[in-house]
């Protein structure tokens, strides 16, 4: 049995809203998305797992006959969707009431439910969201469905807000394979069983790193999983330390230099660090008008984090946490001022 896990497609989403970029990223994530599909047949895939927010909002019905047209190229292939935070299925929703005619299967968001599928011999359990929020510890407890099957759980979730989940619990579970989404950083948290697949094109700035989807193939009950990563583009962070004897179109060069090695695709974040002897001021615009630069943060502007537009945009994330917890223990402390700008310098500005 051979399959395909992947999450957080978010289709519909208009990255980095306002950059010169975003409107095609919003065509990129389709098409990233038809190539997977074109993978899945490629490869005769059995089942292909679509861990929740495959839309960035509730789908319309066209957007629901969009992607069901896309499916439907599978000759092979069943899929199985459940609804994320982002996607979620109200009752009198066009995807609660989608008559699907490719082979796809929508969780129900009413109860956990489960699909067993005779001819693999496989049972995907899991449900969907019926809202943006739930606090439930729900994923620790659910059990296999099936009997002698390969037993697969498929969820959505994994901070304080979305389906919390222990992942030492999740390590002893007794699925065969976890199929995570939610967290757009990929992880394994136990490896070829308990998976977060990542987002399949990085959404905003903090989605540093590689992104992709997991195959998946068991043989003889044992399961090998592999990470392929697929996205067109990447985000990056670039740290450029200004020595005393840079001058600013050694640091113009060199930046560009390193952008053209990197990938002039890819999306940047420019973090400058340090003054020469004249204390120049570095004007990146030649290059913002000729790549792809998100933002250029200066070491003087760092004073300058606006901390609830950072939580508003980093809840799902380790920064949205560090934001959160901080500001519970030392709201308007020096302390805080001082541990939150280290500690932010820290997050925002990991070079991946
Ligand atoms: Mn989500």
């Amino acid at each position: 049995m051979k399959f395909i896990h992947m999450a957080d497609v978010h289709l519909g989403i208009q990255p980095d809203k306002g950059k010169p970029w975003s409107e095609a990223r919003e065509q990129e994530i389709k098409e990233t998305f038809v190539r997977v599909i074109e993978d899945a047949e490629a490869r005769q895939i059995d089942l292909l797992l679509i861990a929740g927010d495959l839309f960035h909002m509730p789908p319309s019905e066209g957007m629901l006959r969009d992607v069901d047209y896309m499916l439907s190229k599978l000759t092979n292939t069943k899929t199985i969707i459940i609804a994320g935070n982002h996607d979620y299925m109200k009752p009198d929703s066009p995807m609660a009431n989608y008559q699907f005619s490719s082979k796809t299967i929508c969780l129900s968001a009413d109860k956990i439910s489960n699909v067993y599928m005779k001819d693999i011999n496989t049972c995907v359990t899991g449900f969907s969201y019926n809202s943006k929020e739930n606090r439930e510890d729900i994923i620790d407890h659910i059990k296999p469905a099936k009997q002698g099957a390969f037993n697969i759980l498929l969820a959505h979730g994994g901070d304080a807000n979305h389906l919390p989940f222990s992942k030492k619990t999740l390590r002893e579970t007794n699925f065969d394979y976890v199929a995570l989404g939610h967290i757009h950083k990929p992880e394994i948290i136990k490896e070829n069983q308990v998976i977060m697949c990542g987002s399949l094109e990085p959404i905003d700035y903090t989605d540093t790193g590689a992104r992709g989807y997991i195959f998946g193939e068991v043989v003889d009950g044992i399961v090998k999983t592999q990470f392929i990563p697929i996205a067109k583009r990447t985000y990056m962070n670039l740290l450029i330390n200004i020595k005393p004897d840079h001058s600013p179109a050694m640091i113009l060069d060199l930046v560009d230099r390193q952008i053209r090695n990197l990938g002039e695709d890819n999306i940047y974040r420019i973090l400058v660090k340090g003054h020469n002897h004249n204390h120049d001021v570095f004007d990146f615009t030649s290059l913002t008008n000729k790549y792809n630069i998100y933002e250029v943060v200066t070491e003087d502007s760092r004073d300058e984090y606006d901390i609830n537009k950072i939580y508003q945009e980093n809840q799902d994330n380790l920064i949205g946490k560090f934001v959160n917890q901080l500001s519970d223990n030392y709201y308007n402390d020096e302390v805080y001022k001082k541990a939150i700008n280290y500690g932010l310098d820290v997050l925002l500005k990991t070079a991946q």
